[in-house]
């Protein structure tokens, strides 16, 4: 073998090795893991952190704020709170402001009707501010699941919707006449938008 076709087979097989350690790394990624909400619930994800938003569609927020609490990647992946900082030094999350409105993506990922309890928003503090859940198929015919507020940060689809819609987009919007409407983060503050039942795509 000359020496250049051993270097070329040398770098094809590295290549591999690299291809296959993203994939392994993408199947941990799925693994069964349970969160637990900043109200105290425990909830499982069968697909672990692949089960959360991916990519924020739209943020319209009513007002501008530091961008500790504007910063929409905050709102994506999985529950993060208490472990990432800011480079203000701050713990960082999105602040939906009052009556502002974020609309969350999953890319590689869907979410379905299950047993129970289908999806899970997680918010920061012991009280969630009352905010509207709404999801899409399409991100443009949105679907009325209810709110979130208080301890109570999960939503169940049944009843509603088509049988075996697999959605892809999840609007949140602050209600403006619930909870502090002033301060340095007015309205819910968001760290997570999660499937617990998931499909991936
Ligand atoms: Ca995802
Ligand atoms: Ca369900």
């Amino acid at each position: 073998m000359s020496r250049h076709l051993a270097f070329a087979l040398v770098l094809l097989l590295s290549g591999c090795a690299q291809i296959e350690q993203s994939a392994r790394d993408a199947l941990d990624d799925a693994r069964p893991t349970t969160y637990e909400t900043s109200q105290g619930e425990s909830v499982r994800f069968a697909l672990g952190a692949v089960a959360f938003g991916d990519r924020v569609a739209r943020f319209a927020p009513t007002v501008s704020l530091a961008p500790a609490y504007s910063d929409p990647s905050q709102a994506v992946g999985a529950p993060d709170y208490g472990t990432d900082r800011c480079r203000s030094g701050d713990e960082c999350y999105l602040t939906l402001t009052s009556g502002g409105t974020v609309v969350v993506e999953f890319t590689n990922n869907t979410l379905f009707d299950g047993p129970g309890d289908d999806i899970a928003i997680f918010e920061i503090g012991p009280d969630i501010e009352a905010t509207t859940v709404e999801i899409s198929v399409d991100g443009r015919d949105y679907l009325p699941l209810g709110r979130v507020e208080g301890a109570s940060a999960l939503l169940d689809i049944a009843g509603r919707g088509m049988p075996g819609a697999q959605y892809r987009f999840v609007r949140l919007t602050d209600d403006p006449g619930q909870g502090d409407s002033g301060g340095s983060t007015p309205g819910a503050d968001l760290d997570a938008v999660g499937a617990i039942h998931a499909e991936r795509r």
